[in-house]
C-alpha cells in the first residue's frame, strides 16, 4: 500500500494473518502507520522510502493512523 497526499491508499484494506505489508510513501513529508492499540508501527517513513509492518496473526480489525498527523487514518482487517 502507499501513503500520498495525506492519506493512506487504499485506507481500508485486508491481508492475511501476520502477512508482512509493505507501506511506500510517495508523499513529500514524514507518515507513519501505526496500530491504535500499539500492535504494529511501520515508524517513520521518509518521503520516497519505504518500511514494513507484521500484521497481526489473529483474524479481526485494526484501526490505525499516522502518528504525525491524527487525522489521517484507516482500518486493517486480517481476514
Ligand atoms: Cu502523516
Amino acid at each position: 500500500m502507499a501513503i500520498r497526499d495525506f492519506a493512506f491508499e487504499p485506507a481500508d484494506f485486508t491481508v492475511r494473518p501476520g502477512a508482512v505489508v509493505t507501506v511506500r510513501n510517495a508523499d513529500t513529508v514524514d507518515h507513519t502507520l501505526t496500530a491504535q492499540d500499539g500492535g504494529f508501527d511501520t515508524g517513520t517513513i521518509a518521503p520516497g522510502a519505504s518500511a514494513t509492518f507484521t500484521a497481526p496473526a489473529r483474524p479481526g480489525a485494526s484501526s490505525y493512523l499516522c502518528t504525525l498527523h491524527h487525522f489521517m487514518r484507516g482500518i486493517l482487517t486480517v481476514s
